[in-house]
This record gives C-alpha cells, sequence and structure tokens, in this order.
C-alpha cells in the first residue's frame, strides 16, 4: 500500500513542522471559488487541500478533484462524510473511524461495505482515528453520524480516545469540533493528546483567527484544518497558512 503522503506527514511531525490544510466542501464552492482557493492556496503555500463534507449532495466530488489537480500540485486528500465521497484522482483519503462515537456503522460497519470499492481505488489509505469534540453547536457531523461528541471539557477522555485508537493502529488522529463550531478545540485538550500520542494530530473546526491557528499548534497539533472561515473570506488562506508555518520548529 501506498504512503506517500503519510510519510511525509510523519517526517513533518518529527522534524517539528506545522501543516496548513483548507478544506473544501464540493457543495459550497462553484468554479471561480474554486479557482481563487486554488490560487490563493498555491501562492500561500498551503500544505494540502482537503476535499469532502459530512453531506455532499451535488455529485461533482470528482469533478472537484480533477479540476484542482489539474491546476496544482498540493497534495489532495479525501476526508469523506460517506464512502460514496470517493475520488480515484485525489492523492489519498483520511479512512475515518468515528472513535469518540458508539455507533459501529462509523466505526466499522461502512467500511467493510466499502472496502472492495475503496482498495480498487488505489488510493493512499490512511487510518484515521477521528474524535469529534463538542463545539457548542450540534453539527451536521454529529447529527448525521447520530455519536455524541466528547463534551469539550472532558480532555482525559479525549486523551484516552486518541491513545486507544493509535494503539489500535490508527496512523492519524483528528479533532474536530465540527464545521463552524462556536467554540474550537482547546489548547489544554490539544496538549494532553498531543503528548500522549505519537501519531501526527490534525485539529479542525470553527477556527476563525490566524491566532488561533498558531497557539492550537504550539499546544502541539500538527495540521490546522479550515474551511468555513475561508468559504467567508478566502483572504484568510494566506494569514492562516503565515501563522501555521510561523510557529517555532521544535524537533521531537
Ligand atoms: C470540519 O474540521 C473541519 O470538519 C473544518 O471546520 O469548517 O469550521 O473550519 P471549519
Amino acid at each position: 500500500m501506498k504512503s506517500v503522503i503519510y510519510n511525509t506527514l510523519a517526517e513533518k511531525k518529527k522534524q517539528g513542522k506545522k501543516s496548513f490544510a483548507v478544506l473544501i466542501d464540493p457543495d459550497k464552492v462553484d468554479k471561480a471559488l474554486l479557482d481563487e482557493l486554488i490560487e490563493l492556496s498555491v501562492s500561500a503555500k498551503v500544505d494540502y487541500l482537503l476535499v469532502g463534507g459530512s453531506l455532499v449532495i451535488s455529485n461533482h466530488l470528482d469533478e472537484c478533484v480533477q479540476h484542482i489537480k489539474q491546476h496544482c500540485s498540493i497534495p489532495v486528500i479525501l476526508f469523506p462524510g460517506s464512502p460514496s465521497q470517493i475520488s480515484k484522482h485525489a492523492d489519498a483519503l483520511l479512512y475515518l473511524s468515528l472513535i469518540s462515537g458508539r455507533n459501529p456503522e462509523l466505526l466499522i460497519g461502512q467500511h467493510v461495505v466499502s472496502a472492495p470499492f475503496i482498495r480498487q481505488s488505489g488510493l493512499e489509505i490512511m487510518p484515521t482515528g477521528y474524535i469529534v469534540v463538542d463545539g457548542g453547536a450540534p453539527t451536521t457531523v454529529s447529527y448525521i453520524s447520530n455519536a455524541t461528541p466528547i463534551p469539550a471539557d472532558k480532555n482525559e477522555i479525549a486523551m484516552c480516545t486518541a491513545m486507544a485508537g493509535e494503539m489500535l493502529g490508527m496512523k492519524l488522529i483528528y479533532m474536530d469540533a465540527g464545521s463552524g463550531a462556536k467554540r474550537p478545540i482547546t489548547e489544554s485538550m490539544i496538549k494532553i493528546v498531543a503528548d500522549h500520542i505519537e501519531a501526527p494530530l490534525i485539529i479542525g473546526g470553527g477556527i476563525t483567527e490566524p491566532e488561533k491557528a498558531y497557539l492550537n499548534c504550539k499546544a502541539g497539533a500538527d495540521v490546522i484544518v479550515v474551511g468555513n472561515a475561508i468559504e467567508k473570506d478566502a483572504s484568510l488562506i494566506q494569514e492562516m497558512s503565515a501563522a501555521v508555518h510561523s510557529v517555532p520548529v521544535k524537533v521531537i
């Protein structure tokens, strides 16, 4: 199995380098906005483009991924809300298991049904422990997943969940307060989780300020994901990317 993207993530973590990822929801971007996001991402040296959403209604995911691949060389990573959100034109897939929930379908059920199809795609598969944390508002992800998020102040639950995910073999941990969260994940939760795992830690949900992205990285996040705020103001890409990349390198 391919592991090009994962290896670069693991290497960056070893070197203490932080990454910035822009989340693109194919339902929310038209071609003009997509072109603008690509151009701004290239000039801001964005590390990854995540494509997906909890509810991709339109059927232009594939078209969207192909368009990105034709116009830039930033790696495209799928962040699927369901097993149907697959495009073989992407570089890699966050193979998510919702380990903060107790819904067997999202822990393993959907994976079983879609396994042959996913394998056939030829995508780089990155097993990811997906942890949803309460962001102060019921988000699409918590509704669709029918799973209770981890309370925002229960740092130890998040820590134990991430540790268990890693010991089960998950290569990445993604802690998400949900798209458009009112309260992003706290630095104290990020720190305790980062201190107890070796896997690269992705953080997203409700990050609207470059300062917040910076503080998240200082607390231990390896990859910052921003979607909503950038959909509203694409010029934020430059500031967010600069903030993430300005975090002093701390060799692990
Ligand atoms: C959501 O983590 C992502 O799953 C990004 O969240 O859209 O709030 O930036 P935002």
